[in-house]
């Protein structure tokens, strides 16, 4: 009997993804560049399902039923490529090659083309909610054509984390899509775990609190509208004393925030499409400045303010002001992830349901949270609305916070606590929704240096100054 699906590349991912297929009753073909990953695989975990091992590429194709559906968990990158190449070779066309693994959407483009021409369909698929996810239930995000969803689909929607009954795992739409999704995903993961550091920051800073008093601050706020699985993996990180030193574990890490890309893909591709996502930028730059060593030894003697604890009424509000700043902050960069992925999808033709991106992420991935399903009714209820921000409870929620947000970031500004991303959204809610931006001076600027004309509130036409001339006159430029 033939396998239904294959995994190759069988590290920690694949090999979870591989065992929850098994676990689902489907026979798993299962092949990695290395034998003794695929031989381990079966001796532990053989008992969970039915494996297929196989020990060549040829092998592995040869175990597989048709259509045959491989899904390729390997290194992003170069690997990637190899092991595309080698099984482009052996498949025939109609057969199904998913890339699970975190592409760049524009290698995803690149790719899906080129097998296209083969007859074959590639799959870009954005898998997350790490090693655990994939083993009892990851959120799945493929793109590619309808056509191999139709096969694969069921599949993926069968070992995805459900919700209310609801599989996280929709058809997101065609080609690079899915990993472009997935990018955004880690993108908002990235803003989403800024947010949640600096709140913790503040409360330390301008309250003195310890982390195990944050940890029940944080416990608190998970059963309310930040319930989510960030604030949840916090509290238990900042309840943690070390057991070397004794000391809160949080105190014991470096503080040198890594990355691995996903966050500077999202915010490369934001400048790419013109969409302001601050909150993710600002996010992934706080990373780096984290770990910048040598400016941070060098700058460390600049002068700051007192860092003079708050007292009275404002340190007993402070808490839930801080609350309410990180939920108005966490709506921005969610509003500003929806948009690029909007702009991306507009500009490459994809036509994604973003209702159906906000439900996929309720479940199985890293920034699951109950807020996601407010994001998806608000796109159910209007898929066209420009911004969230507007939309019936956000617009609600954020004019209730905007007094304590304000507050918050004042606060952090008066105590010299580092709070970029709360700031950054409170100066984009504060940019959009302004009647008149200084974009006008700066239009007038460019014109003056380097004559790039600007419009007028008042009348049609672009113009020019002559600002050489000393009685500066007016050009309509765009009528010959
Ligand atoms: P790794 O990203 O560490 O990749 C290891 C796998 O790639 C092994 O199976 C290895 O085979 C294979 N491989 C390499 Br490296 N070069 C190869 C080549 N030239 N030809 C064939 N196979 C090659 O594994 P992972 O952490 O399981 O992640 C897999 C994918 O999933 C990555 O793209 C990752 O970004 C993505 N992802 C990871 C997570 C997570 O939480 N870890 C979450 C979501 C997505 P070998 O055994 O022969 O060396």
């Amino acid at each position: 009997e033939k396998a239904s699906i294959g995994v190759t590349g069988l590290a920690v991912m694949g090999r979870n993804l591989a065992r929850n297929l098994a676990r689902h009753g489907y026979r798993v073909a299962v092949h990695n560049r290395t034998p003794q990953r695929t031989r381990d695989l079966v001796d532990r975990f053989g008992s969970e399902g039915e494996f297929v091992p196989a020990y060549s590429a040829e092998a592995f194709v040869a175990a597989l039923s048709r259509p045959r559906q491989i899904v390729v968990m390997v290194k992003a990158g170069a690997a990637t490529d190899a092991v595309i190449d080698e099984f482009a070779e052996l498949l025939e066309p109609g057969d199904v090659l998913v890339d699970a693994g975190n592409a760049h959407f524009a290698d995803t483009r690149r790719r899906e083309a080129a097998l296209r021409e083969r007859g074959l369909h590639f799959v870009g698929t954005g898998v997350s909610g790490g090693e655990e996810g994939a083993l009892h239930g990851p959120s799945i995000m493929p793109g590619g054509s309808a056509e191999s969803y139709r096969t694969l689909g069921p599949l993926l929607e069968d070992i995805a984390a459900k919700v209310d009954g609801t599989a996280c795992c929709a058809h997101i739409g065609p080609d690079g899509s899915g990993h472009f999704v997935k990018m955004v995903h880690n993108g908002i993961e990235y803003s989403d775990m800024q947010l949640i550091a600096e709140s913790f920051d503040l409360l330390r800073g301008a309250l003195g609190y310890e982390p195990a008093q944050i940890a029940e601050v944080f416990r608190t706020w998970n059963t309310g509208r930040l319930d989510s699985y960030l604030i949840e993996i916090t509290a238990e990180v900042l309840a943690h004393t070390d057991a070397e030193t004794g000391r809160p574990f949080v105190d014991v890490v470096a503080d040198q925030a890594e990355q691995k890309g996903t966050g500077r893909w999202t915010v490369q591709t934001g400048l790419d499409l013109g969409i302001p996502i601050s909150g993710i930028a600002e996010a992934t730059f706080a990373r780096s400045l984290s770990g910048h060593a040598v400016l941070r030894a060098a700058a460390r003697d600049l002068a700051g303010p007192p860092r003079t604890p708050l007292s009275g009424s404002s340190a007993q509000r402070f808490a839930d002001d801080v609350e309410q700043a990180l939920y108005a902050s966490k709506v921005v960069a969610y509003a500003q992830g929806f948009g690029q992925i909007r702009a991306a999808s507009e500009e490459y033709g994809w036509n994604i349901d973003l209702g159906s991106v906000a439900a996929i992420w309720r479940g199985g991935c890293i920034i699951r949270a109950k807020f996601l399903d407010d994001i998806r009714a608000a796109f159910a209820a209007d898929p066209a609305q420009p911004t969230l921000l507007t939309s019936g409870e956000f617009r609600k929620a954020l004019e209730e916070a905007q007094d304590a947000w304000r507050s918050v970031v004042s606060t952090a500004v008066r105590l010299g606590i580092p709070t970029p991303g709360l700031s950054t959204a409170l100066a984009y809610y504060d940019g959009v929704r302004a009647p008149r931006l200084p974009a006008a001076l700066v239009q007038a600027q460019r014109d003056y240096f380097g004559a790039h004309t600007y419009r007028r509130v008042d009348k049609e036409g672009t113009f020019h100054t002559e600002w050489a001339e000393p009685s500066r006159p007016e050009r309509r430029v765009d009528q010959p």
